[in-house]
């Protein structure tokens, strides 16, 4: 099952600026993405979306400072946060960003579940597993979106999960929820847009 529709609702600046996880009146469920800049987050929704620029596909990493909600298929609410650890900006850019990012996912009651996206190609970064073990550390529910799987063949893919998983036996006792995805080839859309609505379907009939 793939997404029908799905429409940019608003921007924010901060977390009280955030719209209310509701549809047509009823609530839903939030599902937010988030990463390294350039991990390929906005092409992601677009691919999920099937619209080719419903999320701006930036040359320019870090650019994108605000939250962004979407409205999918009127049931779920998708959320593209700024991406994390731009070495660039100024330091009072960066401070920003993580508070933007760390009020919004230790905060955001509506927020269901968040994915964090890794490029495939990379052995873990610090960035991401610190972000994960802060995750962890405040229960905030999440699982991980491999990026960027058509540039490895289908073993080397395999390998790199386990790689990933590997690293983080040692710290954790399970691997979270993961889906392996590609922009490119559409990679990982069904499995994870399927879970996803499930999630939603299944809060909406509570
Ligand atoms: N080959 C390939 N390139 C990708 C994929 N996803 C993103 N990219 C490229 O990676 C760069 C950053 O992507 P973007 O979506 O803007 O990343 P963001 O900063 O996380 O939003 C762009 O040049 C994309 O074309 C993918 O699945 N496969
Ligand atoms: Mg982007």
């Amino acid at each position: 099952m793939a997404i029908k529709n799905a429409k940019f609702l608003c921007s924010s600046e901060k977390l009280s600026q955030c719209p209310p996880a509701v549809i047509e009146d009823r609530a839903v469920i939030e599902v937010a993405l988030i990463g390294r800049s350039n991990v390929g987050k906005s092409s992601l929704i677009n691919m999920l979306t099937s619209q080719k620029s419903l999320a701006k596909v930036s040359g320019t990493p870090g650019k994108t400072r605000l939250i962004n909600h979407f409205e999918v298929d009127s049931k779920w609410m998708l959320v593209d946060l700024p991406g994390y650890g731009y070495a660039k900006t100024s330091k009072s850019n960066r401070a920003a960003f993580s508070d933007l990012i760390k009020s919004y996912v230790l905060n955001r009651e509506e927020l269901y579940c968040l994915f964090v996206l890794v490029d495939i190609r990379l052995e873990p970064q610090r960035i991401d597993v610190e972000f994960m073990e802060m995750l962890g550390e405040n229960g905030v529910p999440f699982g991980i979106v491999f990026t960027k799987g058509d540039k490895l063949s289908a073993s080397a893919r395999k390998r790199q999960v386990e790689a990933y998983k590997k690293h983080l036996s040692e710290q954790w006792e399970d691997f979270p929820l993961h889906f392996v995805t590609s922009a490119e080839s559409g990679l990982g859309r069904d499995e994870l847009t399927e879970t996803i609505e499930s999630w939603a379907d299944d809060f909406l009939a509570k």
